[in-house]
């Protein structure tokens, strides 16, 4: 599997898992190039990302942007959540991870920032690499995690979904189908999970427990209570040591790509009397 995306050669057979295809019809599907044409040998639709051509690195400006991070060390710029009750929304939108001047030469719609997917709270503008919450040990935190992506994102075209293996499949596609052969292209399912977090089973955002922006669930599928069909109100009791989590997307099968485009934030707990839990979203 951490070959998906190292090669276009299929890493599969006849196992029914993947499905080889004739070299012949690896260049192009439905006019869109799927794989270099210099490809040898059988490949996989279901593995294949639109191809992307990566940054030189020297052409990207060094030291004139203060370094994003958590902590104080921020000097203030991460965003910080101190409420106990609040929503969190997971949204696509543009962010400016590289130097501002990178974008200036970029044209439209990409000089807006490079597309992530990441956390709006309450109503404040959405950030990446995320929001710092902070809450006090053993006064509990309630989020409501919204599912507000697009039913097509952008970013679902580059960071595909590999339908062939083991994972939520929101729209109950037969593993024969031909169109799970294929990168995904339905309603992005998401969950979060409190990594190594003390909570309830029902609020851990285990991998059966997405849901989609259209409100179809996975079989785990729990809230506190109901705040809509693409939404899950999760507890957490707050009642572990001090220390420092994060939260990550763990949709089944798909954790390593939600990751990757954007969905991250951390938590911490310390007594009663300090901060408890930092979380950035
Ligand atoms: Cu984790």
């Amino acid at each position: 599997m951490n070959n998906l995306y190292s090669t276009n050669k299929c890493q599969g057979g006849t196992d029914g898992h993947q499905t080889r295809i004739p070299k012949s019809q690896c260049s192009r599907d439905n006019g869109r190039v799927l794989i270099p044409a210099e490809v040898d040998g059988p490949c996989c639709r279901s593995q294949l990302p639109n191809p992307q051509v990566s940054l030189p690195g020297a052409a990207i400006p060094k030291y004139v942007e203060p370094l994003p991070v958590f902590g104080p060390a921020s000097g203030g710029a991460a965003p910080r959540v101190r409420k106990a009750i609040f929503r969190v929304s997971a949204e696509e939108f543009q962010h400016k991870v590289l130097p501002a001047s990178f974008y200036d030469a970029l044209p439209a719609p990409y000089n807006a920032g490079t597309y992530v997917w990441g956390y709006r709270v309450d109503s404040r503008p959405p950030y990446y690499p995320g929001f710092t919450v902070e809450a006090l040990r053993r006064v509990p935190t309630i989020i409501t995690y919204v599912n507000n992506l697009p039913i097509s994102p952008v970013l679902q075209q580059y960071i595909t979904v590999d339908q062939s293996i083991h994972w939520a499949n929101p729209l109950g596609l037969d593993m024969m189908d031909p169109a799970r052969m294929m990168p995904y292209a339905g309603p992005p399912p998401i969950v979060t999970h409190l990594h190594g977090g003390e909570v309830s089973s029902k609020f851990d955002g285990g991998p059966e427990q997405w849901y989609t922006p259209d409100g179809l669930h996975g079989a785990g599928y729990r809230t506190l209570y109901d705040a809509g069909s693409n939404a899950a109100v999760y507890l957490y009791p707050n009642t572990q040591e001090a220390t420092t989590l994060w939260f990550h997307d763990h949709a089944l099968g798909a954790t390593r790509l939600n990751v990757y485009a954007g969905w991250l934030l951390s938590i911490s707990c310390g007594t009663s009397t300090i901060p408890a839990c930092r979380a950035s979203a």
